[in-house]
């Protein structure tokens, strides 16, 4: 597939100046063996240029990768806000989203554990909104003066910048142990959450609560969750690990194939709602941005969806150069005093004035609004607007130009919300805000029994990491609030004794929050299967199976030792797609064995065949294995309960068993790939 867009053609090379420019090759130079001149501007141009490239990547979320697209309601939201872009159903908004990881540098891994940036840059007609949010609905603090603290955390150590892209390191959890309020978010941290298979399968959290405002300025509190067509999918830890170095870009390569082969990525977003007069209803407190509003207590309501159908052109241009900031707001859409919003609308601006070098950053292509732009704003480094007239008000001479839009009323302005407020100055934090554990235990409660274990194996690998053992016995007697298994589990990985389980407050369950609960709708749509082939492959059942899969929107490639192509059992060829040995079972959501004597005995004597068949099973991935492929999970070793005697369909390892047809066995691989994962296999990697 030809992804790269050339430079238009039959354009010749100038200088900035727009001169044209015979010779970049050659420097100009006194006699071919002579120094090079000064008077080479072409040359000391471009080095020059060359030189200035690079721009301070973000302190956080510094790796990103972004696409463009629009969002449409369902229906006039206008009960509940004034924002244009909610009010008629239908009404296309361009978006652009980045999504990003966050402790790593912008040349980390993809699938490092770590949480997902989500923000979404809405072009509305009256001005940009921003909704800058997670793929986790809380987060680690709860006032954003502690931000830098827990960055610094979290960050590579300051003496070796080690470890790149992992939170698996004593300075962060000596930082969470010592911070309870970190525990619910920790919980999602060492969830399969962290961890997700692509940008597509991720759902995403606006956190705060926030607020949205009619027209007449009635307020109800809103909290915003986008939710992924493709359902919530992750990788398995051992899986995520080894794609780190079989494809480093492994996400944002997928997010971006998936645009250029028109598989567009789309999220439902959802609100919940929460009436002003039921701010003190709940049993935490709204402004508190460690928890959840339940799904249970308070649904959530669907209100549009998002397409992303766009890739950008430039990397630099418009990825890295977007500037998010969650105060980019519209008329309808206002802030709460959540402490960590409020320090939230300070960082942005502040952070993308010295990242984009000035404070005119709003006029880069990436982030110009499609509203119109009238102010006194004057000057700047890379000011890109040659402003004519006066720049103060108010004046007469510019015709008092521009006005107030506001003076006269009117939809459209943006009016902040008129809260009441008073209180003391102090640096307190409410009571309301100290209830540190329930909610972890409500996210522990609601996990499946695979959930769970995958969360007690993040925590040992994490703190097994942890060179300090008070650090460990700290974090593990903080664990034993949330759960006493969960606490005994941890310790005993790291040989602690368990600790006592401490008693709080009784809680129940959240099953929305389950990935369990959260499958797609889009059936097996743009999901990966590799089949391995060899000289000597049945190709008529390959070309069976993969028409099928195709068929229902599954991506198929054949793989072989080598490039080029494999002979079939007829004498006839057939198309290899990639090579074995450039890929590997990690970068697939199924692997497929084709049968053919000679091929799988060939296929059994390739250690790399053989690894990568092992590797599919113990990551717990659909199966499909021809005839007498079943030779090669013989030779990986695999537990042979699982694939002989019977199609075993619970384990996902679907044999033909000498009868059931490549069409039979490819329809039971697309039922399996539904369900992604099979969590209850026998030696399985976590
Ligand atoms: Fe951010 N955050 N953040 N953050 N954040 C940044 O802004 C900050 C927080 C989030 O793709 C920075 O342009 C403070 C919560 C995303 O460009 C910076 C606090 C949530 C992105 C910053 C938080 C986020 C950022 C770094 C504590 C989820 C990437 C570069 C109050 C709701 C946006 C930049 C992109 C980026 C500050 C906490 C999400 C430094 C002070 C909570 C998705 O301004």
């Amino acid at each position: 597939m030809a992804q790269f867009r050339a430079a238009p053609a039959h354009e010749a090379l100038t200088t900035d100046q727009g001169v044209r420019v015979d010779d970049t090759d050659n420097a100009l130079r006194a006699g071919t063996r002579g120094p090079t001149l000064l008077e080479d501007f072409h040359n000391r141009e471009k080095i020059t240029h060359f030189d200035h490239e690079r721009i301070p990547e973000r302190v956080v979320h510094a790796r990103g990768a972004g696409a463009y697209g629009y969002f449409e309601p369902y229906e006039s939201l206008a009960e509940y806000t004034c924002a244009d872009f909610l009010a008629e159903s239908g009404r296309r908004t361009p978006v652009f989203v980045r999504f990003s990881t966050v402790q790593g540098p912008r040349g980390s891994a993809d699938t490092v554990r770590d949480v997902r940036g989500f923000a979404t840059k809405f072009y509305t007609r009256e001005g940009n909104y921003d909704l800058v949010g997670n793929n986790m609905p809380v987060f680690f603090i709860q006032d954003a003066i502690k931000f830098p603290d827990f960055v610094h955390a979290v960050k590579m150590e300051p003496h070796n910048e080690m470890p790149t892209g992992a939170s698996a390191h004593d300075t962060f959890w000596d930082f969470c142990s010592l911070q309870p309020e970190s525990t619910h978010m920790l919980m999602w941290l060492m969830s399969d959450r962290a961890i997700p298979r692509s940008f597509r399968m991720m759902q995403g959290f606006g956190v705060h609560t926030f607020r949205f405002v009619t027209a007449d300025g009635r307020g109800t509190f809103v909290k915003f969750h986008w939710k992924p067509r493709l359902g919530v999918n992750s990788l398995v830890w051992d899986e995520a690990q080894i794609a780190a170095g079989r494809d480093p870009d492994f996400h944002r390569r997928d997010l971006w194939e998936a645009i250029e082969s028109g598989q567009y990525p789309e999220w439902e977003l959802g609100v919940q709602l929460v009436p002003e007069n039921d701010e003190f209803a709940f049993d935490f407190d709204l402004l508190d941005a460690t928890k959840i509003i339940p799904e249970e207590q308070v649904p959530v309501r669907p209100i549009g969806r998002m397409v992303l159908d766009r890739n950008p052109q430039n990397f630099f241009a418009e990825t890295e150069q977007v500037a998010f900031h969650t105060a980019n707001v519209v008329p309808g859409i206002d802030f709460t005093n959540d402490p960590l919003l409020q320090g939230r609308n300070f960082s942005y601006l502040d952070t993308q004035l010295i990242r984009l070098g000035g404070p005119n950053f709003s006029q880069l292509p990436v982030n110009r609004p499609i509203a119109d732009v009238h102010h006194n704003h004057r000057d700047g480094f890379g000011q890109q607007v040659i402003h004519p007239g006066t720049n103060y008000f108010p004046n007469s001479l510019g015709g008092g130009c521009p006005a107030h839009a506001g003076s006269g009323g009117g939809p459209g302005v943006f009016r902040h919300y008129a809260q009441r407020v008073d209180g003391e100055k102090i640096r307190v934090r409410s009571d309301s805000f100290q209830d540190h554990y329930s909610q972890a235990t409500l996210f522990w409660n609601s996990m499946s029994d695979w959930e769970k274990r995958h969360i007690v194996e993040a925590f040992r690998f994490e703190l097994g990491k942890v060179d300090s053992v008070q650090v460990r016995e700290r974090m593990v007697g903080n664990l034993a609030h949330v759960n006493g298994d969960l606490a005994a589990g941890v310790a005993d990985g790291l040989g602690l004794p368990a600790p006592d389980p401490v008693p709080g407050l009784p809680v129940t369950a959240s099953p929305a929050l389950s990935q369990e609960n959260l499958r797609s709708s889009a059936g097996i749509r743009t999901r990966k299967v590799a089949v391995l082939v060899a000289d000597g492959t049945d190709t008529a059942q390959v070309t069976a199976v993969r028409e099928r899969l195709t068929t229902a929107g599954a991506i198929v490639e054949v793989l072989a030792a080598k490039d080029g192509s494999v002979r079939g059992t007829d004498n006839d060829t057939l198309d290899v797609d990639r090579a074995l040995p450039t890929m590997a079972s990690v970068l697939y959501d199924a692997v497929v064995v084709a049968d053919g004597k000679e091929a799988v005995g060939a296929l059994a004597a390739d250690p790399a065949a053989v690894r990568f068949v092992e590797e599919a099973y113990r990551h717990g991935k659909p199966l499909a294995v021809l005839g007498e492929g079943t030779r090669l999970l013989s030779e990986a070793k695999l537990p042979e309960a699982v694939f002989l005697g019977s199609s075993a369909p619970d384990h996902g390892v679907i044999t033909s068993n000498g009868s059931a047809s490549a069409e039979d066995v490819a329809d039971a691989l697309a039922a399996a790939l539904e369900q992604h994962r099979f969590p209850h296999r026998p030696g399985l990697l976590n």
